[in-house]
């Protein structure tokens, strides 16, 4: 039994943890930076604990300091949320040796998992579908261009412990192989000190289609359907909606038994995500596996009506999966939009400053996920992401309209957003249409280029 939880994150995830504890009678704890003293985590705890200064290095990476602030408030498990330390093996292994629950799998699989070569290996291992592509880590130019010839042109060159994007560069044929693995590998070395590669035959125009899984300590494995979170700018998710449009039933239970399969195989325990590309030819690959609670988990609470932060709970607790996979059973549309502290007009750059006036939306089918409230001071030091707009309808039609009206009654003044960009992209006819890849956002941006000069045109 876990009686005190310490949430070693912030913002609106920290405050969705707080929120399932007090549910279950768990006593909290926040962590906070000298940035986050009146942030609404560290109010809404049983008790805070200041963890150091407001860069994330000195507080929400700090493992020293979160774990002293957990032995010194009695704390018998910590929840990392996502981001910050809960994909680091080590905060894993360490909060083990420390007699505290780590509420995920276990460090030896949140390892296995992020060596992305790695898990590729695993996945071949068990008969799931990989990308075509090298089956060693590549190391050199020279073995990358061989390797690449025989899996044939376009390539990806992707860093064995990337993931989300960085140090991933695709060469179109073998002219543009050297800089771009050149650069890849050297954007790699920057961010993950490492130097080992690995390639894939590039898929064109894909969807990303993630499935949810559960697993607890018993070898019960769900899935809970999934999610398409193909609209995404630079690595970045911007719309997620559940379920996807272009899968089938049968195509959504064969999906489901192969992320069972993978989960499985990777000797997973907690909730998971098992991302697949899926091609224009509806084939589906394995991806990579993502070992954390993700930001567009609502999407799938409203479809399954399954609480997954109480699940993860509870299967850190010892406790058996609340459901079977029989019992899930998907109903409606859910769509999430995430509004960002940023000026679409300038690059998306990050905005700050005070909230002046906040208005947010409610109403049936309609959520909300924040750590914002009227007065709150937007910092540089962390993500800009300010809040969660999640709508739940009978279908996609209805959920589209849902949206719509909802992201017409929010109100946040003083700082950029972009909420009149998410309300662009709803009433975009290929959105609507549910025509949407991988690279919808950065059509969508030209559309709208062009539309802007053939207004200026007219004036
Ligand atoms: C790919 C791919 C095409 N082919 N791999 C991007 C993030 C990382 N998780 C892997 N990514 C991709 N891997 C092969 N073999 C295209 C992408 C990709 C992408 C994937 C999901 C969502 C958005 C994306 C945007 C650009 C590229």
């Amino acid at each position: 039994m876990i009686r005190k939880l310490l949430i070693a994150n912030r913002g609106e995830i920290a405050v969705r943890i707080i929120r399932a504890c007090r549910e279950l009678g768990i006593e909290t704890v926040a962590v906070f930076s000298t940035a986050d003293r009146n942030a609404l985590h560290t109010q809404l705890a049983s008790e805070a604990i200041c963890i150091g200064d407001y860069r994330s290095v000195d507080s929400y990476l700090n493992m020293e300091s979160i774990l002293s602030a957990a032995i010194a408030t009695g704390a018998d498990a910590i929840h990392p949320g996502f981001g910050f330390l809960s994909e680091n093996s080590r905060f894993a292994a360490v909060c083990k040796t420390c007699g505290i629950t780590f509420v995920g799998p276990d460090s030896s699989v949140i390892e296995r998992l992020g060596n992305k070569s790695q898990a590729r290996a695993t996945m071949v291992a068990a008969g799931v579908p990989v990308i075509p592509g090298s089956e060693e880590v590549i190391l050199s130019e020279e073995r990358g261009r061989e390797v690449a010839a025989e899996i044939g042109y376009p390539v990806i060159i992707k860093a064995v412990l990337g993931g989300g994007g960085k140090g991933m560069r695709v060469a179109a044929s073998e002219k543009d192989f050297t800089v771009a693995f050149q650069t890849a590998q050297k954007e790699s070395e920057m961010a993950f000190g490492s130097r080992e590669m690995y390639l894939e035959h590039y898929v064109q125009n894909p969807r990303h289609i993630e499935f949810q899984i559960l697993a607890d300590k018993y070898g019960h494995v769900i899935h809970l359907g999934e999610r398409d979170c193909s609209i995404q700018r630079n690595h970045q998710k911007m719309i997620e909606e559940a379920p996807c449009e272009a899968l089938s039933v049968t195509l959504r239970a064969e999906m489901g038994k192969v992320a069972v399969l993978a989960a499985r195989a990777a000797g997973y325990e907690n909730a998971g995500t098992i991302e697949f590309l899926l091609d224009q030819n509806g084939r589906f690959y394995f991806m990579e596996m993502n070992t954390r609670i993700q930001v567009e988990h609502p999407i799938t609470e409203c479809v399954t009506g399954v609480d997954l932060v109480k699940e993860q709970i509870r299967i850190a607790e010892g406790k058996p999966l609340s459901l079977k996979q029989e019992d899930v059973i998907l109903r409606g549309h859910a769509i999430e939009c995430r509004i960002n502290a940023e000026d679409p007009a300038h690059k998306f750059r990050p905005s700050s400053g005070q909230i002046k006036q906040l208005y947010l939306p409610g109403g049936n089918g309609v959520r909300v996920d924040t750590a914002i409230y009227a007065g709150y001071e937007v910092t540089p030091y962390y993500d800009s992401m300010l809040a969660k707009l999640i709508v739940h309808a009978p279908n996609r039609e209805e959920a589209i309209w849902k949206m719509r009206s909802a992201l017409g009654e929010v109100i946040i003044e003083g700082i950029h957003t972009n909420l009149d960009y998410q309300y662009d992209i709803l009433n975009d006819p290929a959105f609507e249409k549910g025509d949407i890849t991988v690279n919808f956002l950065e059509e969508f941006s030209r559309r709208q280029e062009q539309q802007k000069e053939v207004e200026d045109d007219v004036v």
